[in-house]
């Protein structure tokens, strides 16, 4: 088990623009270890700094998808739209809450995996910049190869944290998956967007329904302020703060989590021993803490669903990571989007003895509520909220949709279907609601994508996902 907790540092100091100047030559350097002669150019040969990249002489983009382990599990979105999202210390917060996972990749084929199993698919293969059409640039070389940032969701699987007997059939599924949401957030480094003279929201979107039937849903993106309150109790989840060696545990229970009354010192473990303490998920508990934390549930699930109960047991909390990687936990034949559905949980993810050969899917940040590192619960909703439809067949003019570009070339094509992207331009000063009282764009640090109406799993594979500066 390696874990290189340098490497982390540097990941982590991503967030802090203080940092950034060093961080994009470290970036490269990190990245190009791993094998990134294919990184779509995050900011790398042109020079320029602060994770943005000039794109033409007046504009310039801020990258949304690095690094990709920045994105975290979201906060329960207070829009009305789902109940209970105000209340406190309260389980019916979580109670819609599905799977989502959030990664990355680019040309990274992990050893040991046959090309039919890796490549075959529209969301796992390697995309070509072609495909997306030229990036103009002031300067510098463009790399071939496009690192996506890849949302995939499970409106059928229980979320983690999620206590809702009634939810769960008698498989473990949730028995309303259209009503399901799931999500994740991540801090941004620039919050003035009057100042810096950002207008638009841009990505890519493969078609997420080249596989699959129809599945319609939707995508929400929000700006301003979501709360860093994952497990809704008021207070900091935050397993660097968890107890290592036996000291005696300065915190408490909550509704949620065992909780640390410290002040936060920290946003990487120390050592790998302190990692193999503390990295016991948002909850702060390992299973059996869980069992006890969490015992009403159990009975519930014992009363009431009793042929699941061993497999609800196990892990009450339902938030142990499996690597996608694990030839022992999945079949051979299990595909790609399948084997994401446990990547981004919080019990055991710094651990993973195969994160040094993933690359882009390294997981192993420490956890945290407070992802802005400020040392505070930042637990105010008020956001600007733009609302994406996708359904199969969306033409130009529809949803900021503002291109579309079929690729029938070879690398582009699987089982005879051709990729289809659409490219999405949303004017920051086009939202559709804006809640919590928000009324101005020069205070806006957090992000926050979930899905939400989708009947069954849905993998949105977004390419060039930035924020566009127009200066
Ligand atoms: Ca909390
Ligand atoms: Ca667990
Ligand atoms: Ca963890
Ligand atoms: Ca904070």
């Amino acid at each position: 088990m390696r874990l290189n907790f340098k490497t982390q540092t540097i990941i982590q100091s991503m967030t802090r623009p203080s940092h950034l100047l060093f961080i994009v030559s470290l970036f490269i350097l990190l990245f190009c270890v791993a094998g990134c002669e294919d990184e779509d150019n995050p900011g790398g040969d042109t020079g320029d700094t602060e994770g943005q990249q000039q794109i033409e002489s007046d504009t310039s983009a801020i990258f949304l998808y690095v690094p990709p382990d920045i994105w975290t599990l979201a906060s329960v979105p207070n829009t009305g739209e789902f109940d209970y999202a105000d209340a406190s210390n309260n389980w019916a917060t979580n109670y819609l809450r599905a799977r989502v996972t959030a990664y990355s990749t680019g040309s990274f084929h992990p050893s040991g995996f046959a090309d039919g199993n890796w490549g075959n698919s529209h969301y796992s293969r390697v995309v070509y910049a072609s495909e997306l059409g030229p990036l103009q640039t002031s300067g510098g070389a463009i790399n071939p190869i496009v690192n996506t940032l890849n949302i995939a969701y499970f409106p059928k699987e229980r979320g983690p944290y999620n206590f809702n007997v009634q939810g769960i059939d008698v498989a473990g599924k949730l028995t309303t998956p259209a009503n399901s949401w799931a999500g994740i957030q991540r801090p941004l480094d620039y919050t003035d967007f009057e100042d810096t003279g950002i207008e638009l929201i841009s990505f890519w979107l493969l078609d997420p329904f080249l596989e699959s039937g129809a599945n319609p849903g939707t995508l929400y993106l929000n700006l301003g302020r979501v709360s860093e309150d994952v497990l809704k109790d008021g207070r900091i989840s935050c397993e660097t703060n968890l107890p290592v060696n036996g000291n005696p545990a300065n915190g408490e229970n909550t509704a949620w989590a065992f909780v640390s009354n410290d002040e936060i010192d920290a946003y990487d473990f120390e050592t790998e021993a302190t990692a193999e303490q503390q990295d016991l998920g948002l909850d702060g508990l390992d299973d059996d803490g869980e069992a006890v934390l969490y015992a009403e549930f159990l009975t519930a699930i014992q009363n009431e669903r009793p042929a699941i109960y061993d497999l609800i047991s196990a892990d009450p909390a339902n938030d142990n990571y499996r690597s996608p990687f694990d030839q022992d936990y999945w079949p051979e034949a299990a595909n790609w989007t399948e084997r994401v559905l446990h990547f981004k949980q919080s019990q055991g993810n710094s651990l993973d003895p195969l994160a040094e050969q993933t690359s882009f899917w390294r997981a192993y940040r420490p956890n945290c509520e407070d992802i802005d590192q400020d040392g505070n619960l930042q637990e105010t909703e008020a956001f600007f909220e733009y609302r994406i439809p996708l359904e199969g067949n969306m033409q130009v003019g529809q949803n900021h949709i503002v291109e579309i570009r079929i690729d029938e070339s070879e690398t582009a094509t699987v089982d005879g279907v051709p990729a289809k992207w659409y490219k999405f331009e949303i004017p920051i000063e086009d939202y559709d609601h804006a809640f919590g009282g928000i009324n101005s764009f020069d205070d806006l640090p957090f992000m926050r994508v979930y899905l939400t109406d989708f009947s069954s799993q849905v993998t949105l594979r977004m390419g060039r996902f930035n924020l566009i500066r127009i200066e």
